[in-house]
């Protein structure tokens, strides 16, 4: 096997590296080669919260007791639970920005400002008015979803009390957080004070730190990401089961291609309206184009495939190859998980990069900002920009044949209609399977690749695992593209690779038993699946007490941490891989691997094999289990009437 193919386990990945490589196109897999990673960063022991620094303390082997402070005095501890946090701060601020710029469109929408967008699932606007506490009662849809704009906007700048979805939470995990304190006030306030404890020379106890940064990061997962999921379920629609394809092999040689790459659904909404109207289709053809191809990238791709189906590219690590094609005319991007070098690959082909954000402009792209204001037109303008680029298609052109089938589309609202159905919409069919033992447990197996690590690789083998054992998993991000290309997304799935219990609820019902539940930011469908599985009865009254447990094996990006720390602060056993960032202080890393387990009923852990990993999170579950007394369970004997008889004898 040589270098290159150890770098992925998805062909079309490695096929691309290697025509990189013949093409003299660096990649992000050269620069990890030519790159090593510092280990006093990576361990957390370096500070640099002053110009006093850089201040490095790292572990020192046989020295273990050796005095390890920075100039101003602050302990090896403060240092990495500061860094720690400082992550989970960018983490919460990345998905609570996107936030911020949905509830403003939606607001907008609501006024009947904004031409072109709508309220599409009114019944979800109802129910997120009653989490917010906005009457219904006679008022028009327009006045019900004013008000819940406003209200929504408002809790970014809330200034006290409780962030208003905490309220969705089980009622034990509510007291948990109010009893140490970490229940969030306001979305902004909790990063704003966040970045200020870690400043040099203010909060310098680690515990207090590591709790802070747990109510930032609930600030994140039932605050910003929530309000994200939501509003853009009522403005999109709420994703409903659907067939896509992934990987590479979804680009078109003889097609316009277009790619969406990014985050945020809204300017990709309006891409995939456009790009029907029968004039750009007409210039397509007179480039001599047979159409144009609408691709995603990233997490902007799960929310237009969750919603149209469109197909998917790939995952963060190939984004650098849907360009090494030769066929991508443009790239378009917005915000998070976009590579500076974009650029650098795309002059080695033709293809346009585009940026649109007013707050991310990549140098070498042309920025055609986006205004929901001119959505239409600006939408237009991108797509004829990769039209007209058609034509300067170098010859060097050659795209992976791999493409892979999937069912997705599983928000939380779908799995409780598909498991209860449409009369009796209920989780009650899982719980039962799980006290019953066909379903052993549920794992969120979510986040990033990473190029440290054999692309895909830890993502799929875990995930495998998980099912073999009847552990059903809920996947989102990039992780939910790796479980996609290798085939696990579909009905047909189960059979091949679960275990046999899970096997026999999936075909029952016809659900994969790894349910793509969309972007980053709809982790917060994890959550109230979570809180769903627990208000239904049986399973004990707390997420903490659920056979549950989450990973994140190739995560490299803050917004990972911040979701990693909101499910621990949330009851969650949360395992994560590739390097694990307070590895230099042995004290702060028991007290989130051991300690929390006491406070939040949740804790971290850190395994970068696949294989161990699913053994962490299966014994964990059966922990949970034996705690609620159905580790013993098995299927439920069905009488026959000879074996009532029997006992009605007895
Ligand atoms: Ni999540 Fe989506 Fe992927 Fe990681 Fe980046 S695209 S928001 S951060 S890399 S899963």
């Amino acid at each position: 096997m040589s270098d290159i193919e150890k770098k992925s386990i998805d062909p079309a990945t490695i096929h691309m590296l290697k025509k990189a490589q013949a093409d003299g196109c660096e990649t992000i897999f050269d620069r990890a080669d030519a790159m090593k990673p510092c280990p006093i960063g990576a361990e957390g022991s370096c500070c640099k919260n002053c110009v006093m620094g850089p201040c490095r303390v790292p572990k020192k082997k046989g020295d273990e007791k050796a005095k390890r402070v920075g100039l101003c005095g602050a302990t090896a501890e403060t240092i990495s639970a500061r860094n720690f946090a400082r992550m989970v701060a960018a983490g919460t601020a990345a998905h609570s920005d996107h936030a911020r710029g949905v509830t403003e469109l939606f607001l907008s929408t609501a006024k009947g400002k904004v031409p072109g967008f709508e309220i599409k699932d009114e019944q979800k606007l109802y129910q997120l008015a009653m989490d917010l506490g906005v009457e219904i009662g006679n008022r028009s849809v327009k006045e019900v979803a004013i008000d819940v704009g406003q209200k929504a906007l408002s809790e970014f700048g809330r200034q006290d009390g409780e962030i208003l979805l905490a309220k969705r939470a089980p009622l034990k995990r509510q007291q948990i957080w109010r009893n140490l304190g970490i229940t969030p006030r306001g979305i902004d306030r909790e990063v704003v004070e966040l970045l200020h404890r870690t400043c040099m020379g203010v909060d310098q106890e680690y515990q207090d730190l590591l709790y802070s940064a747990a109510r930032c990061a609930l600030a994140d997962g039932w605050g910003g990401s929530m309000i994200s999921t939501e509003l853009q379920d009522v403005l999109f629609g709420t994703p409903v089961p659907v067939y896509g394809k992934i990987n590479l092999g979804v680009l078109k040689k003889d097609e316009v291609n277009l790619v969406i790459h990014g985050h945020e659904p809204v300017l990709p909404e309006v891409i995939a309206t456009v790009i029907h109207d029968p004039q750009i289709q007409k210039a397509a053809q007179a480039v001599g184009a047979k159409g144009i191809n609408l691709t995603g990238m990233c997490c902007s791709a799960n929310e237009v495939l969750m919603r149209h189906g469109i197909p998917v590219g790939g995952n963060f690590l190939q984004q650098e190859l849907a360009i090494v094609t030769g066929v991508v005319d443009a790239m378009v991007v917005d915000v998070q998980c976009e590579m500076q070098s974009l650029a650098q690959v795309a002059k080695c082909y033709h293809t346009k990069l585009i940026t649109t954000s007013p707050r991310a402009k990549i140098e070498g792209a042309v920025h055609i900002e986006f205004d929901e204001h001119r959505a239409p037109d600006i939408a237009k303008r991108i797509i004829l920009e990769a039209v007209e680029n058609f034509k300067n298609r170098k010859p060097n052109v050659d795209i992976p044949s791999e493409t892979t089938d999937t069912v997705v589309g599983f928000s939380h609202e779908t799995i409780n209609y598909l498991l209860g159905g449409m009369f009796r919409a209920s989780y009650r069919p899982l719980n039962d399977n799980i006290i019953n033992g066909r379903i052993r447990g549920i794992a969120g197996v979510v986040g990033c690749n990473n190029a440290r690590v054999t692309h895909d690789d830890p993502n799929f083998t875990l995930i495998k695992e998980l099912i073999k054992n009847d552990v059903i998993c809920l996947v989102t991000g990039c992780s939910a593209m790796s479980a996609g290309k290798g085939g696990l997304l579909t009905p047909e799935a189960a059979r091949q690779y679960a275990g046999d219990g899970l096997a026999s609820v999936c075909e029952a019902v016809g659900l994969p038993p790894v349910l793509h539940m969309g972007a980053c930011v709809d982790n917060s469908r994890i959550l109230m699946a979570a809180t769903a599985v627990v208000k239904d009865g049986g399973l004990g009254d707390d997420i903490s007490d659920l056979p549950a447990a989450g990973a994140a094996l190739e995560w490299m990006s803050e917004k990972a941490l911040a979701i990693g720390h909101y499910f621990v602060a949330s009851g969650v056993f949360t395992v994560f891989g590739v390097t694990w960032p307070t590895s230099g202080s042995d004290v702060v890393t028991k007290h989130l691997f051991e300690e929390f387990e006491n406070s939040v009923k949740g804790k971290w852990g850190f395994e970068p094999d696949p294989v161990k990993a699913a053994k962490l999170m299966i014994e964990h579950i059966d922990k949970k289990r034996k705690a609620l007394g159905i580790d013993k369970a098995r299927d439920r004997v069905l009488f026959d009437m000879a074996k009532r008889r029997e006992l009605d004898a007895a």
